[in-house]
């Protein structure tokens, strides 16, 4: 087996996003096009020679040819040993999990999330670092910088591992090891939520829940925890195979693409307790009987009962939410008497507060919630905080969630996104918002009067590391808030998303949209949303 020197030249646009490289499977397949990135990742990343890393994607279309050239490359750069996921599978917060257990010097994460995928969807690639947490920024743009200079990569010729076999294989000088994607993550689950109480209420027969693992990575992860080790009968599960195609849907677990989970728990013989997580298995959607858990609220409510469950008994050190995130948990935390924090978007800037011991539990609006027993977000763990709360709350989950606003207050919240714009348009538009922002403070729209604008700007208590541009936030004098950015995340144009909260102290039963619709308007009006798109209504809603 040689090593080959292949020589290359730059691809424009390889710069990581809020979560990694993502772009249409078209782009990836181009001759050089993966191997400049990963080659950029292991000549910025000096430690990586000589050491372990993980390896392992959500299954999608692309997945397996990927690892294969991962592992050459890999091979031709000396790294020892790789743990990669049979078949190519680890979700995202096993992978992150794995990093951290065999302490390895970092991971890769093939996956675009809650992208479509198949051979027209997305693929996307992930590096994270040694503490398992997706790359920080600096280091993304070292990797991004490297790929604009890049001339050559070196790749092992070697035939193809066999990755459906558990076990070793060697390739040239590293040791490959084919690893059950689901044992090390089922046993750590078990030590940090009370199975015994979990088991025993699946197993009540008054109790029933649905999982919607949208034919993506979470199935098998689902089968083994949900029915092997707790119980639950055959067929809680929906469309758990992984698919390279997803089944042609959208793994996006909101009430728009879990249509048929959401449906189920709208029926007369609803379950009890219905929950989804996306492509790679780290974000989590979660309903009761014909009732729907916000996000913003399901961090707020996991914080205010974290010492019901035995990993957190002991207490929380503090909370965090990507800024656009509704503020429930804020308040939460200066009743515990804990500190909070305040991010821009997207998990990497999670990993240092977590390292620091400064949080434990984080979320994000976008069905993301975690905390400090990995550096990623993670599904299933959300599911099973849940189903723990159940089981020792002895109550529903709207019972839970409507206590919480009685003591809490409520914070109505919604998401508004615009896909598919052209990045101009969406670039002149929210240049505008940007160059308004010292004309807002001061005026008035109807009875509400700004307060406060800025464009968000994050600096890193742990390691002083600046991030700006996070998305601009009005903020009102009634407490009302209006954020707008553009995402990191789409590959296709560019996507507009606008999250809006207001916090209640009564009238909960009033429909969100209903509730939110006076500041909706002032959203679109104050940023000239109609003359710069020719359009005011949102494709998706959340
Ligand atoms: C979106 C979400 C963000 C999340 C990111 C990755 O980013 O808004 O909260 O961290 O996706 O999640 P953006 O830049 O498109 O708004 V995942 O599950 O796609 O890795
Ligand atoms: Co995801």
């Amino acid at each position: 087996m040689t090593v080959q020197t292949i020589s290359t030249s730059p691809f424009a646009g390889q710069r990581p996003g809020t979560s990694g490289l993502r772009k249409k499977v078209s782009i990836f397949e181009q001759p050089h096009y993966l191997e400049n990135f990963v080659q950029s990742v292991l000549d910025t990343q000096p430690n990586l020679a000589g050491s372990v890393l993980v390896l392992g994607g959500d299954g999608r279309y692309y997945n397996s040819t990927a690892i294969q050239t991962l592992l050459r490359m890999f091979a031709a750069h000396g790294i020892r040993r790789v743990l990669v996921g049979q078949n190519g599978i680890l979700s995202t917060p096993a992978v992150s999990h794995l990093i951290r257990k065999y302490r390895a010097a970092g991971g890769f994460i093939l996956s675009a999330s809650h992208n479509p995928g198949g051979s027209d969807g997305d693929f996307g690639i992930k590096f994270n670092t040694a503490n398992g947490s997706p790359a920080p920024e600096k280091v993304t743009e070292a990797i991004y910088a490297q790929t604009q200079i890049i001339q050559s990569y070196r790749v092992l010729i070697a035939p193809e591992i066999d990755l459906g076999r558990l076990g070793e294989t060697v390739l040239g000088e590293t040791m490959v090891t084919v690893v059950d994607p689901v044992s090390d993550y089922a046993i750590y689950m078990e030590s940090l939520f009370d199975f015994d109480v979990i088991r025993k209420l699946l197993r009540s027969g008054n109790f029933r829940m649905c999982f919607d693992a949208m034919n993506a990575v979470t199935g098998p992860y689902a089968r083994a925890i949900l029915e092997d080790r707790l119980g639950a009968p055959a067929g809680t599960i929906i469309r758990g195979i992984p698919l390279p195609d997803f089944g042609g849907e959208h793994p996006d677990p909101n009430l728009v693409h879990a249509a048929e989970l959401v449906a189920r728990l709208k029926a007369d013989d609803a379950p009890d307790f219905g929950a989804a997580s996306d492509g790679d298995g780290d974000r989590n959607l979660i309903l009761g009987k014909n009732f729907f858990v916000s996000p913003g609220d399901s961090l707020a409510i996991l914080t205010a009962n974290a010492h019901e469950v035995p990993g957190y008994r002991k207490g929380l050190a503090g909370v965090a939410r990507s800024m656009p995130t509704s503020r429930a948990v804020d308040r939460v935390a200066t009743i515990l008497g804990i500190p909070y924090y305040e991010t821009p978007t997207g998990w990497k800037f999670f990993g240092n507060l977590m390292d620091a011991g400064r949080v434990t539990l984080c979320g994000e609006e976008s069905f993301g919630t975690g905390s400090d027993h990995v550096r990623e977000k993670d599904g299933l763990w959300a599911v099973l905080f849940w189903l723990n709360l159940l089981a020792v709350k002895k109550q529903s989950v709207e019972e839970i969630v409507r206590d919480h606003w009685e003591k809490f207050g409520r914070d109505f919240y919604t998401r508004h996104d615009y896909e598919g714009i052209e990045s101009n348009a969406a670039q002149a538009w929210m240049n505008a918002l940007q160059e308004a922002i010292p004309t807002l403070p001061g005026r008035s729209f109807g009875s509400r009067h700004v307060m406060h604008c800025d464009d968000f700007s994050y600096l890193d208590p742990v390691d002083g590391s600046l991030s700006t541009g996070g998305g601009i936030r009005v903020l009102f004098e009634n407490g009302d808030r209006i954020v707008y950015r553009l995402s990191g995340t789409g590959t296709n144009g560019a996507t507009i998303r606008i999250y809006l909260e207001s916090r209640r102290f009564k009238g909960y039963s009033v429909d969100v949209q209903e509730t939110l619709a006076p500041l909706i308007g002032i959203a679109r009006e104050l940023s000239n949303l109609e003359s710069y798109l020719g359009r005011v209504e949102p494709d998706v809603v959340t």
